[in-house]
């Protein structure tokens, strides 16, 4: 016997038809939209005032949900960004409005999307976790709890995600 999906697969279905065959329930209730999965930053050294942090989003209801802003209270500017490579150049961009769709599982990764915390507000970097909260368009306020893990930064791509002091070049 063989199966061709995998689990995820079969519950990501499994949970598109139960959500779909109850859009009023799933929004009525006040149930959260946004599932957070693998939630953590990589640790940085103390003397850096900046961190990334990555993380998978998956929209578990019926509609287009929009993270519109980010805060941290360890940080006093927030935001997600994504990571280009031009010309062998590496940059970063701010994303305004991040948009997920119904059933859709959006992953941060290292070299793409990420959530930059900048201008940290102690002056002693976070060991164990760092706490996140995401604002939605639906009103909703999502906490997560980024899991600090050192040593995680190894290969030149995450390195020009995380050294952000060699290639800062933010559009607005
Ligand atoms: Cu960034």
């Amino acid at each position: 016997m063989r199966f061709y999906f995998g689990s995820s697969a079969l519950l990501a279905t499994a949970l598109w038809i139960v959500v779909a065959s109850v859009p009023s329930l799933a929004m009525d209730s006040g149930q959260q939209a946004l599932v957070i999965e693998d939630a953590w930053s990589p640790q940085m050294p103390p003397n850096v005032s900046m961190a990334a942090g990555y993380l998978t989003v998956v929209n578990i209801s019926a509609v287009p949900v929009t993270i519109t802003s980010l805060s941290s209270p360890a940080y006093h500017a927030v935001a997600i960004h994504r990571s280009l490579i031009e010309n062998g150049v590496a940059s970063m961009v701010k994303v305004k409005d991040l948009v997920i769709n119904p059933g859709q599982r959006l992953k941060l990764s290292p070299g793409g999307l990420h959530i930059m915390l900048m201008n940290r507000k102690s002056k002693s970097a976070s060991t164990e976790s760092l706490p996140i909260e995401l604002k939605l368009d639906d009103g909703n306020v999502i906490d997560v709890t980024l899991n600090v893990i050192p040593g995680r930064v190894q290969s030149p791509q995450t390195e020009q995600v995380t050294d952000h002091s060699k290639h800062m070049h933010h559009g607005s």
